[in-house]
């Protein structure tokens, strides 16, 4: 196996895109003979992570799990890509103190929550603004924002014009280029 592997950790609120982004930068790589595997928050609430629902004790063990996940990937040379909201910063940072310096890297899904809640693909926003759905992200829970992201992905370009999730996608491909995982 020639390669080494990494933990790319979106982070970002529900809707910010981050599992569209990452299944795209998992198709670029495995068309690059890479291995890969995305690590998806919603996908894992159903196996592994059954059981745990949104309270800050049970989200810090969510995310613990998959970045623990995550680590065993990396230690196999896998580039890992998880996407968790991942809310609290002392819960990210646990993770990235888990894996060797360089081997965990954070992208912020950086896109306004009015940009969020307008697509509201699920409609979850909705049932958190009527009190349905307790402790929403952004909405009756806080979102640290990252302080110091490897990288940041936002929805416009300097020229204010829209990037697509393909654009974001090339731009963290482009970031593990220029960092030396490709
Ligand atoms: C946030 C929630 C909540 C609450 C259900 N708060 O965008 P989605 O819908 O499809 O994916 C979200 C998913 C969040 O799971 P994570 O494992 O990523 O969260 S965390 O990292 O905070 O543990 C969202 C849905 O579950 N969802 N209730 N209260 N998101």
């Amino acid at each position: 196996l020639r390669q080494t592997g990494c933990l790319l950790w979106f982070t970002g609120l529900s809707g910010s895109g981050k599992s569209t982004v990452a299944c795209l930068v998992e198709q670029m790589l495995l068309a690059q003979g890479k291995l890969t595997k995305v690590i998806d928050g919603d996908n894992l609430r159903h196996g592994l992570n059954s059981g745990l629902g949104f309270s800050p004790a049970d989200r810090e063990e969510n995310i613990r799990r998959a970045g623990e996940v995550g680590k065993l990937l990396v230690e196999t040379g896998i580039i890992a890509i998880a996407s968790l909201i991942s809310p609290y910063a002392r819960d990210r940072q646990k993770i990235r103190a888990r894996l060797a310096p360089g081997d965990f890297v954070e992208v912020f899904m950086d896109i306004p929550l009015a940009t969020c809640e307008a697509r509201d693909c699920k409609g979850l926003y909705k049932k958190a603004r009527a009190g349905i759905i307790k402790e929403f992200t952004g909405i009756s829970d806080p979102y640290d924002r990252p302080e110091h992201p490897e990288l940041v992905l936002t929805d416009r370009a300097p020229d204010g014009s829209l990037l697509s999730a393909q654009d974001l996608a090339e731009a963290v491909i482009g970031y593990l280029q220029q960092t030396g995982h490709l």
